[in-house]
């Protein structure tokens, strides 16, 4: 079969070659010039009305209306409507040189001293004029306080532009450039990408994981309002920019939330796609046009869209251009083509690009081919760009997106400009340096390229008072990070007095954990600032009666009649509503989670987020952003619900969670729990509230909470050290066993630490066999002490060695350790090394099934039962018991030896 091959909707959506032709030209000439005259004469409001009511009236008559979300592929703000440019533009292009210059320089030498150290030079060649135009006009600083000003979110990999203008600044030197890449380097070095762990006083935002500084920015400033609208911090003053490369957008959390930041009116949120048509394997759409499908799908969502294609050296060939024929030619070449127009000549462009029509050819006849070859992209020209940003921050009721066509590599010349192996360049030779140098003026002499030599004006020069003047202008540096310090007092004992009593009824850790969220939120000093956060699952776990109590956070109130309004605990929204109930989106769910975990640096007050989730659709989910939040020194407590492979019986493979607290063990500086009573768990956010909001730790905890209901004892003297260090003992009656009965030590965790106490009964009752029983509320911190211990041990060889916790605490305790989860083993098994006796895991490893939790466990080999066979196999391992026991227990236990093992089917 044929195949017919079309260009794709983003070239066409721009080209009139697409649409009808022309069957009456002279009709076509006198409405447009009825048009034009509405235009001149009543201007443009007029004109939008006329166009308006004459597309109402062909939906009216059915006549079928082409959809086009796009506009022409031209500037959205025309010539005649560019502000003055409010700078000094020949010393802004002075500074900006200097800044590329730099820039290069830094990646330069550090690849020639450290071969293969990598960076890159061609993404910050391609975005300096966006930055600086930002820098010198645009982006506030954190002003006299240290908390007013804007949130820049730079494009990860074009941090040595941003290096190189701290360096400008004074805020860098030599030193720190030198050692770019080098976070080890005596003296420190510059991270490679904006990492506030590695840099806690310069940036203030990782980006670099494609997609995530979108969905951020976007909760930022949704978050800034929420926090206005419920009378915490005045955000109105503050915008939320973030860049985004071109191939970045095709990450879903790049657009993945756009529509929210539309619904929102979300007006203090810009942002600048460079649209340099390249990644780093190629073109973004060398068959299409990314600016065109960018603006279709912005639009589309309710963007305001502002594109910046072209440099003031095009514009009187637009002007010029009565017949249409430089627009459609514009419209109908695709990014591949432009692409090849930055790597030819003028003679290629004026034949390929202009020579398609006569006519064209024609209009740049007294243009020379270097003249052509010159003609500027409208990202590299300050004055197109600053019209941009000034309409951005003119714009009421929408978010605007810039798309600002540049080439990658820009100035790089023969070194790479707009080539396909641009974004990986790392050295220039000497030549090219040379070429650089003469491009931008860089005052360095021809014996000196080689070494590429960084450069600063004098202090007293003009480039670096006038920059310096800006900046102050402008409230200071940016980026910048500054960090409130608090402290956020933890509650007292009344807060927590429910959970530490227990209760008398079977309740779940979820239950427990809403009404401990409750009381949290209602408190005096600390309630504002809790911000309970869903992903639509409110109800799954119970806290449904939060929605009328304290309301969920929209920006615009509530407009209708709630379907349940009659009943008490109704769904009600509220501008000052202090739940962000966030629909199903666990990724804005994080981003959100993130924006209050960081206000305390964003915007100097603490906010105590509690992000309650599914716990499959987590870590597995979202992990990445839960990284981001760790090198971000965020704090909050991340709550996975539903938790447990058998413990949510009935949903099955993809929604039972047996291994997030494997995923969430790799994050450093999380604190991970798993606990099985009311009590532990009121320790354990008490704990986190003082070493996060009062001791200023940066370090978040990840909880896992369960929905099976049983019995909630009282907190037991003293325990709490061993719940927040991750193991204790239980202090269970007596079973009236004999003093030297056969003994064993049994670990659970969460609810399956009810396993290992039903196995307790067993073997006293059936096998005389005696047992401790242990709540293993965290393995990732007893691994975390001991490993901390074996180092400290293996550094100092001569002295008294130190002794992991989870060893001296076993100390005496006789037996061996069985230890059961509803996680994978090697949960436990992270700790085996250090536990005295041997550490025999029990765990659900293996796709999860939907049954009965009875059903399950006896599936998954974690029930009682089967705790207690793998007690007695471990005691005749050790000749303790006879070898018959067990065998003899396998049948009296109802376990069938030969079925299939679950982790492999
Ligand atoms: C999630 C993720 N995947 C891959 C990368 C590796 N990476 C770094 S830059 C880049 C290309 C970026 O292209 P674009 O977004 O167009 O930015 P440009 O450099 O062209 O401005 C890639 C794939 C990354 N940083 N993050
Ligand atoms: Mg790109």
């Amino acid at each position: 079969m044929a195949v017919d091959i079309q260009a794709p909707p983003s070239v066409l959506a721009a080209s009139p070659a697409g649409r009808d032709s022309d069957s009456d030209a002279e009709e076509t000439r006198e409405w447009l010039e009825a048009f034009e005259d509405v235009v001149r004469a009543v201007g443009h409001e007029r004109a939008r009305y006329l166009l308006h009511k004459l597309i109402e009236k062909g939906h009216e008559k059915g006549v079928k209306l082409p959809f086009s979300a796009s506009t022409p592929y031209l500037n959205t703000i025309p010539r005649s409507e560019q502000p003055e440019y409010p700078g000094d533009r020949a010393l802004e292009r002075r500074i900006k040189s200097l800044i590329r210059w730099n820039a290069m320089a830094m990646v330069v030498r550090a690849n020639t001293l450290h071969d293969g150290i990598g960076g890159h030079i061609s993404t910050f060649a391609s975005s300096a004029t966006l930055y600086q135009v930002g820098m010198n006009h645009f982006f506030r600083g954190r002003g006299e306080g240290g908390f007013a000003g804007d949130a820049v979110y730079f494009q990860g990999h074009g941090s040595p532009g941003i290096y190189a203008q701290a360096f400008l600044e004074g805020r860098l030197d030599e030193h720190h450039l030198e050692n770019f890449r080098r976070d080890l380097a005596e003296g420190g070095g510059l991270s490679s990408y904006p990492h506030p762990w590695l840099m806690p006083e310069f940036w203030e935002f990782p980006t670099v994981s494609m997609g995530l500084a979108p969905i951020s920015a976007i909760y930022q400033a949704r978050f800034n309002r929420y926090l206005h609208h419920r009378g915490i911090v005045d955000t109105s003053g503050r915008r939320v920019w973030a860049f985004l490369g071109d191939g970045e957008t095709d990450e879903p959390e790049s657009l993945g939330a756009i529509t929210l930041a539309a619904r929102e009116r979300l007006d203090n949120l810009i942002f600048v796609v460079n649209c340099n048509l390249q990644r780093l394997d190629g073109p973004v759409r060398g068959n299409g046009k990314i600016i065109q499908e960018l603006e279709t799908a912005f639009r589309g969502a309710g963007w305001n869209v502002i594109k910046v294609l072209w440099g003031d050296d095009w514009d009187p060939l637009i002007e010029a251009d009565d017949r249409g024929l430089l627009i459609r030619r514009m419209s109908e070449a695709v990014d591949g083509e432009f692409q090849k127009y930055v790597v030819e000549d003028g003679a290629y462009i004026r034949q390929h690009f202009f020579g398609r029509y006569p006519e064209l050819l024609a209009l740049v006849e007294h243009l020379s081919d270097e003249e052509l070859q010159k003609l500027r992209r409208g990202g590299h020209d300050p004055s197109k760009v600053y019209a941009a940003y000034r309409a951005a921050v003119e714009h009421e009721g929408q978010p605007t997106v810039i798309l600002a066509k540049t080439i990658k590599g820009y100035g790089l010349g023969e070194a790479g400009e707009g080539k396909n192996v641009t974004h990986q360049q790392k050295k220039l030779n000497e030549d090219e340096m040379r070429d650089f140098r003469d491009r931008f003026d860089i005052p360095i002499p021809d014996g000196q390229l080689a070494d590429a030599p960084f450069y600063r004006p004098p202090e007293e020069s003009e480039e670096i008072q006038y920059l310096l003047e800006r900046r102050r202008a402008l409230g200071g540096f940016v980026p910048q990070r500054r960090v409130y310090t608090g402290p956020t007092p933890v509650p007292g004992d009344d807060t927590f007095a429910e959970l530490y009593a227990g209760f008398d009824r079977e309740v779940s850790t979820t239950m427990a954990f809403v009404r401990l969220l409750t009381q949290l939120a209602k408190h005096r000093e600390i309630g504002k600032q809790i911000v309970p956060i869903v992903p639509d699952e409110a109800r799954t776990f119970g806290m449904e009666s939060m929605f009328r109590q304290f309301g969920i956070y929209s920006s615009i109130g509530q407009l209708y009649e709630p379907v349940d309004a009659r009943m008490l605990l109704y769904y009600k929204e509220a501008t000052d509503g202090q739940i962000l109930e966030e629909g199903i989106t666990e990724a804005g769910s994080f981003a959100s989670f993130t924006a209050a975990g960081t206000a305390y640096a964003t915007h100097g007050v603490d906010m105590i987020p509690f992000f309650i989730f599914y716990s499959m659709f987590g870590f597995q989910r979202v992990g990445d952003l839960a990284w981001a939040f760790g090198d971000l020194r965020g704090r909050g407590f991340l709550c996975g619900a539903t938790a447990g492979r058998t413990t949510l019986n009935g949903e099955g493979l993809q929604h039972e969670d047996g291994h997030s607290h494997v995923l969430a063990s790799v994050i450093p500086n999380l604190l991970t729990y798993d606990p099985a009573y009311a009590y532990e768990l009121a320790v354990i956010v008490r704990d986190g509230l003082r070493r996060m909001y009062e001791e200023r730790e940066d370090v978040f905890y990840y909880l896992t909470l369960y929905n099976e209901n049983y019995e909630m004892p009282a907190k037991p003297e003293g325990a709490e050290e061993g719940i927040l260090k991750g193991l204790y003992r239980l202090p269970l009656a007596d079973l009236g066993l004999p003093e030297g009965a056969p003994r064993v030590q049994l670990f659970g965790s969460g609810t399956i630490l009810r396993s290992a106490l039903g196995a307790r009964a067993l073997l006293a009752e059936r096998y005389g066999v005696a047992a401790d029983v242990w709540s293993a509320t965290s393995y990732k911190e007893l691994r975390r002490e001991a490993l901390e211990c074996e180092r400290w041990n293996r550094l100092h060889p001569g002295a008294e060695q130190r002794v992991p916790y989870v060893t001296r605490v076993l100390d005496g305790a006789a037996g061996p350790v069985v230890a059961v989860t509803d996680y994978l083993k090697v949960v436990p098994d992270q700790i085996a090394r250090w536990v005295p006796n041997d550490l025999t895991p029990l765990g659900t490893d293996g796709y999860g099934r939907s049954d009965t939790r009875p059903a399950l466990r006896r599936f998954f080999e974690v029930d009682a039962e089967n705790v207690a066979l793998a007690a007695l196999v471990e005691l005749a391992n050790r000749g303790v018991v006879d070898r018959s026991l067990p065998a003899q227990a396998v049948g009296e236990l109802g376990i069938d030896p030969e079925k299939p093992n679950p982790a492999k089917s």
